[in-house]
């Protein structure tokens, strides 16, 4: 097989909560693939500055600051990407966030906060891009799940339950829409030091309970994520849909 299956090139790709974290890494790896890339966030500073590191690469890169949380702010800012960027090809569900609390203790509204973003925000970006990509009857969508989308640890229920709903998510999306064209998938890394885990980093205890926990024996690294996003974005991965590809150091089995 050609690895030219796996390029990007002409290509643009959306990918939501990319001014940091795994998103800033997957969606530079999807530029780095010949993809032009479109950074998302709600801050208008860190979304320019992680573009402005994407130019200073050599890569092509736009702005888009949105807040996935807002069904109608979303419509209307993949309509303006569509409109003067061009066709969305691959989006990447990525923007979410995390909240640590015993669940008897955990307060309704940042058990709506959570939902909202991690789990109401995939459907709302995938609807308004699908509609373009319906379409065009091609498009490539990534759902970023966790392993929390198959297990459970004390204190993260809400966003537990949030990424087991990403995970079925997907697999409903690519039910509905593989008629279209459209294949959705999901990657589920493990555990990786982002400002989301900052204080699980800082936490020894916490942190060697991780490697004991991960057959592979460590965290992850952001640049290990790419290749499967690349993989899932490009014509390498064809046939494949529905699939949630655990990237986890081996958590999961
Ligand atoms: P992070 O470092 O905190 O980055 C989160 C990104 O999402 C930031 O760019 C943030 O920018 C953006 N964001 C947050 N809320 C948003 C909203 N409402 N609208 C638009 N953008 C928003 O987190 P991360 O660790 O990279 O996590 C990214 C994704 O990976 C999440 O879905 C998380 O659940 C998942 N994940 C993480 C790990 C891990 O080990 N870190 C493992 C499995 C899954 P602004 O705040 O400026 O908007
Ligand atoms: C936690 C972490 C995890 C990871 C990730 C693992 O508190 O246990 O935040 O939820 O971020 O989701 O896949």
């Amino acid at each position: 097989m050609s690895l030219a299956r796996f390029k990007l090139d002409g290509r643009t790709a959306l990918v939501t909560g990319s001014s940091a974290g795994i998103g800033q890494a997957i969606l530079r790896g999807l530029a780095e693939a010949g993809a032009t890339a479109i950074v998302n966030g709600r801050d208008k500073d860190k979304v320019a500055k992680a573009a402005a590191d994407l130019r200073v690469a050599g890569l092509k890169a736009h702005e888009a600051v949105f807040d996935v949380t807002d069904a109608a702010a979303t419509r209307t800012a993949v309509e303006r990407i569509e409109r003067e960027v061009g066709p969305i090809d691959i989006l990447v569900n990525n923007a979410g966030i995390q909240r640590r609390t015993p669940l008897e203790d955990f307060p309704e509204e940042t058990w709506r906060e959570v939902i909202a973003t991690n789990l109401d925000s995939v459907f709302y970006v995938s609807k308004a891009v699908a509609r373009h990509m319906i379409t065009r009857k091609r498009g490539a969508i990534i759902n970023i799940c966790s392993v929390m989308s198959e297990l459970a640890r004390p204190t993260v229920v809400p966003y537990t339950a949030s990424k087991g709903g990403v995970k079925m998510l997907t697999k409903g999306m690519a039910i509905d829409w593989g008629r279209h064209g459209i294949r959705v998938n999901g990657i589920g890394p493990g555990y990786f030091k982002t400002e989301l885990n900052a204080a699980l980093v800082a936490d020894a205890k916490f942190s060697g309970w991780i490697e004991g926990r991960t057959p592979l024996g460590r965290w992850g690294n952001l640049d290990e994520l790419v290749g499967a996003a690349v993989f899932l974005a490009s014509d390498a991965a064809s046939f494949v849909t529905g699939h949630i590809l655990y990237v986890d150091g081996g958590m999961t089995s």
